[in-house]
């Protein structure tokens, strides 16, 4: 899976260009000039900012995948785009029971596979045959990427597509400019024929090998397209708004950065403040382990606001396969990963859900989502820090770390980038979870913390962290106490807090 994954960038660093608008007003793409000192060059990460597209999609938290299409009959997990369409025929299909079930689990989002890398097109595309059009489902009358649409319209829920770039069925593919054209006309009948369009989600997978097609993207255009059709959706993955985090196992890094180092390959026209447009080539591969460290950005030519998105599938596969029906993901797991994707500040988690072959969510899966929802509310309903008296001797605004807003916050005063910051709770209280969250329509800038209760006449640490952004979840083993005090140690500029948590994991 990750060796197949490694081609998202592969492709990304083939295409070499990203490209971002709005870009001026959010500060999400800032240029390094050659007369920057470092100490200019962080002050320049610690205020780059999302867009606000990113800043929504930040926000939403979970989004469900529905990987669907011919393979959920074949029982595959990647088509060859040979397969025969009359198996297509999934004749319960409820795409509001889809939604309803991850609407319930809290998810507020959700990406079906419009077309996987087999080219079967859940939509009558007019550009192909190799469409739901020509299979029994609903005697050919059918348009899932409709349904879809409609549902989650109908359910406040936000809708996005998955397109694959890799289509195994098109004979115009490796053909670059037929095949673009074809890709752009496909492009443009899900953005203007469905209503809103949330999120575009582009995957790099690619599976030619060496000997096989060669096919160049015309990303540019793409995104262009897409910011005209639908300004406000981003476009993930293998586009400008959102990376992949690197792996699909739901765990993402413990240090993860949301700006990252870019060359800048136009930068006479970034240098002269028109970003709007400004096209950047990523720095190298985005799969290791330190993407935006001090020592990283040092050596780019400008800053861009990327954030990590978690792509993982409740079960093993990514398209449903009965007898993976006993392999489904507990509770507990899926808690695993909320804590490892969403707490490491790896936002979104991407939950893969697969409908079945009667085009129903099954009841394992929803089972499942059940009980993590009921997990997730049951420890995080409580901030156990509620009612807490705060003190910091260089800090303003202590409260606006408890009112449960955003767009409140702690900082310190002057130019202070460390700070004590000690909280007296309303009682003894027991707890194995903190959360942290930075205000990061300011920034991300918190680089080293350290949470302590007191020990005889001392401190002692119960949680430590490097970088916390939009969202830091640690565990640790229950703690009785009715002082604590989180210091930090490290960070770009004044440091932010917008909420602080503590609770106790309620299974
Ligand atoms: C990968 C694809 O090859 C898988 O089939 C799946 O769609 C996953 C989300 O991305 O690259």
């Amino acid at each position: 899976m990750i060796m197949r994954n490694s081609f998202r960038f592969h492709v990304l660093a083939l295409a070499g260009l990203v490209s971002f608008h709005n870009a001026a007003t959010a500060q999400s793409a800032i240029p390094i000039l050659p007369a920057d000192t470092p100490q200019e060059i962080i002050r320049k990460a610690a205020n780059c900012t999302p867009s606000l597209r990113q800043f929504r999609w930040q926000q939403l938290e979970l989004t469900a995948f529905f990987h669907f299409g011919i393979n959920t009959f074949t029982d595959r997990e990647w088509g060859d785009g040979k397969e025969d369409l009359s198996q297509f025929n999934p004749s319960k299909l409820d795409a509001r029971q889809w939604v309803r079930v991850a609407r319930e689990a809290g998810i507020r989002q959700v990406i079906l596979t419009a077309k996987h890398h087999d080219g079967f097109c859940l939509w009558p595309s007019k550009y192909t045959d190799h469409t739901i059009a020509h299979t029994p489902y609903k005697d050919g009358h059918g348009d899932i990427v409709r349904e879809v649409a409609d549902a989650c319209h109908a359910q406040g829920m936000g809708f996005g597509v998955y397109l694959s770039p890799w289509d195994r069925n098109s004979p115009a593919y490796g053909d670059s400019a037929k095949y673009n054209a074809l890709f752009m006309n496909m492009l443009t009948e899900l953005l203007t024929n469905y209503g809103k369009v949330d999120e575009v989600w582009f995957d790099g997978a690619n599976g030619e090998g060496p000997k096989g097609k060669k096919q160049v993207y015309a990303f540019q255009a793409w995104y262009h397209l897409i910011r005209k059709l639908q300004p406000q959706a981003v476009i993930a993955v293998m586009g400008p708004d959102v990376r992949w985090v690197g792996t699909e196992s739901g765990v993402g890094r413990l240090t993860e950065w949301s700006v990252l180092p870019v060359n800048a390959s136009q930068q006479e026209n970034i240098a002269a403040g028109s970003q709007k447009d400004a096209t950047f080539a990523p720095l190298g591969d985005l799969m290791k382990e330190d993407l935006g460290s001090r020592d990283q950005l040092l050596k780019a030519k400008g800053l861009i606001w990327y954030p990590a998105e978690t792509d993982v599938s409740i079960r093993p596969g990514w398209f449903y396969h009965a007898a993976e029906d006993d392999k489904v993901k507990s509770p507990e797991t899926l808690m695993d990963i909320y804590f490892s994707s969403v707490g490491r500040n790896s936002r979104q988690l991407l939950l893969n859900i697969p409908p079945d072959k009667d085009g129903l969510i099954s009841d394992a899966d929803i089972r499942s989502l059940q009980g993590w929802k009921k997990y997730r509310d049951a420890t995080f309903g409580t901030n156990l820090a509620k009612g807490a008296v705060i003190h910091c001797a260089n800090g303003t605004k202590g409260k606006a770390m408890l009112d449960g807003q955003l767009h409140t916050w702690w900082t310190t005063r002057g130019t202070d980038t460390t700070a004590t910051i000690e909280l007296s709770l309303a009682g003894q209280k027991t707890f194995d979870v903190l959360l942290l969250q930075e205000n990061i329509c300011i920034g991300q800038r918190v680089e080293k913390f350290v949470v302590e209760c007191p020990e005889g006449d001392g401190w002692k640490t119960i949680a430590e962290g490097t970088t916390i952004g939009y969202k830091r979840l640690l565990k640790f083993p229950p703690v009785t106490t009715c002082r604590l005090r989180l210091r930090i140690f490290s960070s770009r500029l004044n440091p932010t807090i917008a909420e602080l948590g503590l609770y106790k994991l309620t299974p």
